[in-house]
């Protein structure tokens, strides 16, 4: 399929709250513009959209899905994204590749906290915006209620494009304000006019111009119109609104004739990109000929292997075209651009600029990776990700699948940047992270089902550590002389406790020969060992010093071994003289809840041991900010998210380490005793 130019392609991204029928919208897209055959349904698990196993049994999105149909000339990428928080990710992800969102909101339920997460990423990205208004056919809807409550929310610059005719099941479409009124009868004529009017003082607010000629009382011409209004909405002032019920295939077409007529094409897109280059910033046009384009995401597919996701920013490629990475500083021949609609691919012989395209066959490509048709060192910002908070530890359960769940997990962590691989250095655990519980057992089901590796997974082990908090000496002579080859050595250690976060200090102040100096070594070695097991509980030990102060030898007797028994039962003589106690790793956590959760929230984290070092009102979001210890959240993720109904999504960062309380520690040592029996 050859495109005529980029001034017919227009890129989207289907965003809004979980469940708000995002993908029931771009299924009836697909359908109006006869780019399928049949209408699915996302019940049915049929849809272009969610066509992976996890998607379909749990009816929802995972993954972002590309499709792709034409509507009256223009090119419509659509990328239908993931609406429930965990997957977060995947929509900032497509934000990057496209110029315009559509937010759906379902007017049964309004504007929901996902719906105000979106629209803030699409400021963010100064993205030209739509808002559908979905599942209109459903009873207790009240339309003028809700553009109210969006406008107090979203601002004046939200108008409605079209009106539903009728309501819930009595509802029978829905008209265009731009539309022609020929044979209508009732009071739609009215509402219409007063929409019209404030659609077009939006749209002309910009263009003084216009403006002046409007408030002069002149009739605008409709392509005068339409050119004001398109310009409005790629600038962000003017918000269409509209109305659908995709189940039925009400305002579909209207939602498709408004991307199509009004939507930005990447070249009129108001955002801006340029080019980093260390302290620089090249700002490049999307009329520039240079070929260039980002990678925004990637997919293992079981027959084609690994898939990379492109938006050209500027410049045309073929398959011939040799693709410079500056990351890698390395280039690969572009082989097969391909045309993604759901989980089909279409060749292609060229790519446009502002095309949303695959090449296959591309294992050295990672997500925000640039890619220049010449050597060039600019890259485009990186999509910033958020850090994800939920962990597990995992292990193969048939021993010899180590190799295989490694390779599997780097494929699955690879594809999601929002799921994180990592083998804890002091527990020696494997432990993957993710967003949330459901998160992560998509993983683990994906790992299963792709990769043929089952695993045993459980909370990760808190990373405890031992110290002193006082001053003790010890002393040890190991001593051996009956028969043979006798054992002889003394140590006299000093202990003293340091600031959190110094680690350990070995000091030798041996002074005249006490201990001749071969031997010293052999002591600080066997120290450092015993500061990795543990004295009283079996955490490493950090946080003190160990001063080698006196001694004594003999001539014959005396051996590396002898002193280093010495010194480990000295060390450990020494540490439980020296008050010894745990320490926990604290975090710091960030709870966004709405207000009138504040009640549950400082309660709920006093019980949990957190000290609240702040709060702050976000409209009507509470933000509290807390040091809690990790050993009290391993399991917050599902339980804030069922005490807040979803409502309530929080950020945790590693703070520092701190004293562990009395009671705690005595059964943490109890724990570890009844361990090693
Ligand atoms: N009554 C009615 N229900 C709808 C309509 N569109 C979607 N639904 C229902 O709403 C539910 C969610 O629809 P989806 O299309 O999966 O919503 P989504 O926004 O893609 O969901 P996620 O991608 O998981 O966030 C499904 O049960 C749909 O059948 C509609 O026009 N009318
Ligand atoms: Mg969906």
């Amino acid at each position: 399929m050859a495109l005529s130019t980029a001034e017919d392609i227009r890129n989207i991204a289907i965003v809004g709250h979980g469940g708000a029928g995002k993908t029931t919208l771009a299924e009836a897209m697909l359908f109006a513009a006869e780019a399928t055959e049949r209408m699915g349904s996302v019940e049915e698990g049929n849809t272009a959209s969610d066509f992976e196993e996890e998607e379909r049994e749990r009816k929802i999105s995972i993954d972002t899905a590309i499709l792709h149909l034409t509507w009256k000339g223009k090119e419509i990428n659509i990328l239908d994204t993931p609406g429930y928080p965990e997957f977060v990710g995947q929509v900032l992800s497509a934000l990057r590749a496209i110029d315009a969102v559509v937010l759906v909101v379902s007017g049964p339920a309004g504007v929901e906290l996902n719906t105000r997460k979106c629209w803030r990423y699409a400021e963010e990205e100064s993205l030209a915006k739509f808002i559908v208004l979905s599942k209109m056919d459903e009873e207790n809807v009240d339309f003028d209620k809700l553009v109210k409550s969006m406008q107090d929310i979203f601002g004046r610059g939200l108008v409605p494009l079209n009106l539903p005719l009728g309501k819930g099941s009595g509802l029978k479409g829905t008209i265009g304000v731009l539309d022609s009124r020929e044979g209508l009868e009732t009071d739609v004529p009215k509402a219409l006019d007063r929409v019209r009017e404030q659609l077009i003082e939006a749209a002309v607010e910009a263009d003084d111009e216009l403006l002046e000629r409007y408030l002069e009382g002149q009739e605008l011409g409709e392509e005068e119109m339409a050119g004001a209004l398109a310009q409005a909405i790629a600038r962000g002032k003017v918000v269409p609104i509209l109305s659908t019920a995709a189940m039925r295939g009400l305002g579909v077409a209207q939602l498709l004739h408004a991307l199509a007529e009004f939507a930005p094409s990447p070249l009129d897109s108001s955002r801006e990109f340029f080019l980093i280059k260390g302290e620089e910033k090249e700002p490049l046009e999307s009329a520039d000929s240079r070929f260039s384009a980002q990678v925004f995401k990637t997919m293992t597919d079981p027959y084609v292997g690994k898939l990379s996701f492109l938006r050209v920013f500027s410049g045309k490629a073929t398959n011939d075209t040799v693709l410079y990475n500056p990351r890698t500083n390395r280039s690969v021949k572009a082989g097969q651009f391909l045309r993604i609609k759901g989980k089909e691919q279409t060749p292609l012989a060229e790519v446009l600029p502002g095309d949303i395209v695959a090449v296959a066959k591309t294992e050295d490509l990672a997500v925000s990776d640039t890619l220049h048709g010449k050597r060039d060192t600019g890259v485009f910002k990186p999509i910033h990700f958020p850090q994800p908070m939920v962990s597990l530890a995992i292990e193969p359960k048939s021993r010899g699948d180590e190799q295989r769940l490694s390779t599997a997990l780097s494929k699955l962590s690879e594809e999601d940047s929002t799921f994180i691989v990592s083998r804890e250095l002091q527990t020696n655990e494997l432990v993957i992270t993710g967003m949330s519980a459901l998160h992560l057992e998509i993983m683990l089901n994906r790992l299963k089902r792709r990769f043929e590796v089952e695993v045993v997974a459980k909370p990760p082990k808190i990373p405890y550590k031992e110290t002193i908090t006082t001053t003790a000496e010890a002393q040890y002579r190991h001593k051996k002389q009956t028969g043979g080859r006798g054992q002889y050595g003394e140590v006299y250690l000093k202990l003293d406790p340091l600031g959190r976060g110094a680690g350990f200090e070995f000091v030798d102040e041996i002074a005249g020969g006490a201990i001749p100096s071969q031997y010293i070594p052999a002591v600080e070695k066997r120290i450092r060992q015993v500061l990795e097991k543990g004295v009283i509980a079996g955490y490493p030990v950090t946080d003190v010093r160990a001063s080698l102060y006196d001694g004594s030898y003999h001539t014959v007797d005396s051996s590396e071994i002898a002193f280093k028994i010495a010194a480990n039962r000295a060390f450990q003589e020494g540490f439980r003289r020296a008050q010894p106690c745990l320490l926990e790793p604290i975090v710091l956590l960030e709870v966004s809840v709405p207000n009138e959760f504040m009640g549950y929230i400082t309660s709920d984290l006093s019980g949990r041991r957190g000290r609240i070092l702040g709060m702050d009102s976000l409209g009507d979001l509470l933000v509290v900010r807390a040091l809690v210890p990790m050993a009290e959240i391993t399991r917050y993720a599902t339980e804030l998210r069922s005490r807040t109904g979803g409502q309530g999504f929080y950020t945790v960062a590693f703070s520092h380490y701190d004293v562990v309380p009395h009671k705690i520690q005595e059964e943490l040592v109890a724990k570890t005793k009844a361990k090693e029996g």
